[in-house]
């Protein structure tokens, strides 16, 4: 590529404070480091977490920054020492790195690789603690070392996976993020059983994932709850049997559920990130045997409390990161089997704006419209690579 090696300057979107909506600058973007691949991002979905950045309550960040985690793009540049991805190949960037080599990327029980940015200890700057974006002179932040809110972006090769030449970017963005996490919440980390009841808290893009995957584990009942029954529709035709609002009951959601079950639904997901839904939802899970995934992400300094005698009584609690993917792994696969059309992902996308939008796309979030918005970066001829 005629850019390797040269500070790319391109579009991005910068938020300069907690609390303020992202605005679309020109920064410069620096060639990748050793062991580090540029990507000239395509498109790029917006995820609540990233509206978690904007509004000061992901913990441990720091402003300026840019952020966006659901992108997908093709390689311009590998820096030295980098052999998983070449030039040209069509990427998604991980916002759950695998390095491969630490303890956890070694065993098969779980996906939070230890060095990745909230390991060692949480910061958004490249693993050496640099940046390879400035804007007027100022030192921008990196966002779990994906920040697809940039025309270009440098990632380290923990945090890359090539996917099909086929895919189509401004569709399988999602897989860097929402729909991974929804489906791999039901699929991997509950293990949905076939003819299973579930709960599914919360009815956004995570939560609609998370019904396409009880719906693909042979799950007989999924009802979706959320106080906007704007999702109630897109919930129904991804496979819910049923949904209800919270605010129609006067007793509490979880009451409602275990009478509506019987002795509770066999699992419940929280994909909201509130404490008292994540306790609603263990609360409405099966007394001896349920299991109550928690997937949305609280504010910063939340703690959770609730009776113990929940799982006393033999009820799991469990979380997961990106659906408990180990991505680089699995991410390929997920790709592959979105291009032979065993889930249809591109239900979740209500509307697609060019990149400039990006602030319509949040407000579009604020206000319940959208489950996700994708952003499309125009290519320019300077920098076209296809
Ligand atoms: P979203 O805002 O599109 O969806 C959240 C839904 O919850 C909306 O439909 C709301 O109407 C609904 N809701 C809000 N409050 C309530 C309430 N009190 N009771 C019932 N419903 C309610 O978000 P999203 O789907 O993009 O993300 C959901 C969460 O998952 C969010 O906290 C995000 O940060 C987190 C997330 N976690 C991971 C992970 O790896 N654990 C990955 C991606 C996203
Ligand atoms: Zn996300
Ligand atoms: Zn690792």
């Amino acid at each position: 590529m005629a850019t390797a090696g040269k500070v790319i300057k391109c579009k991005a979107a910068v938020i300069w404070e907690a609390g303020k909506l992202p605005s679309v600058e020109e920064v410069e973007v620096a060639p990748p480091r050793a062991h580090e691949v540029r990507v000239k991002i395509v498109a790029t979905g917006i995820c609540r977490t990233d509206d978690h950045v904007v509004n000061g309550v992901f913990p441990n960040i720091d402003y300026p920054v840019i952020a966006g985690h659901e992108g997908a793009g093709i390689v311009e540049s590998v820096g030295p020492g980098v052999t998983c991805v070449k030039p040209g190949d069509k990427v998604i960037p991980l916002c759950v790195p695998q390095c491969g080599e630490c303890g956890c990327c070694l065993s098969p029980k779980g996906n939070c690789c230890l060095k990745s940015h909230i390991c060692e200890p949480i910061q958004n700057l490249m693993p050496d603690k640099t940046s390879r974006f400035t804007c007027r002179g100022k030192l921008i932040h990196h966002f779990l070392w994906t920040s697809t809110f940039s025309e270009y972006t440098v990632v380290p090769e923990a945090s890359i996976v090539q996917i099909d030449s086929d895919a189509p970017l401004d569709k399988v963005c999602l897989f860097g993020c929402g729909f991974s996490t929804g489906f791999g919440a039901a699929i991997r980390t509950a293990k949905v059983q076939p003819g299973s009841t579930c709960a599914v808290f919360g009815l956004g893009g995570v939560g609609l994932s998370v019904v396409i995957g009880c719906k693909a584990a042979g799950a007989s009942r999924i009802i979706g709850v959320d106080i906007n029954k704007d999702k109630f529709p897109k919930a129904k035709e991804l496979g819910a049997t049923e949904c209800i609002s919270p605010q129609d009951f006067k007793k509490p959601i979880q009451e409602v559920l275990v009478e509506m079950t019987g002795l509770g639904v066999d699992y419940a997901f929280e994909v909201i990130g509130r404490t008292d839904t994540q306790v609603a939802a263990l609360e409405s899970c099966h007394l001896s045997y349920g299991t109550c995934v928690l997937v949305g992400a609280p504010p910063a300094g939340s703690q959770l409390s609730f009776d113990p005698t929940n799982l006393l009584t033999g009820k799991k609690l469990l979380g997961c990161l990106l659906g408990g993917w180990k991505l680089k792994d699995d991410l390929p696969k997920l790709v592959s089997d979105y291009m032979k059309k065993k889930w249809n992902t591109d239900a979740l996308i209500s509307h697609t704006l060019a990149f400039e939008k990006i602030r319509e796309g949040f407000e579009l979030l604020h206000a319940g419209k959208s489950i996700r918005c994708v952003l499309l970066f125009q290519t320019s001829k300077d920098h076209q690579l296809m």
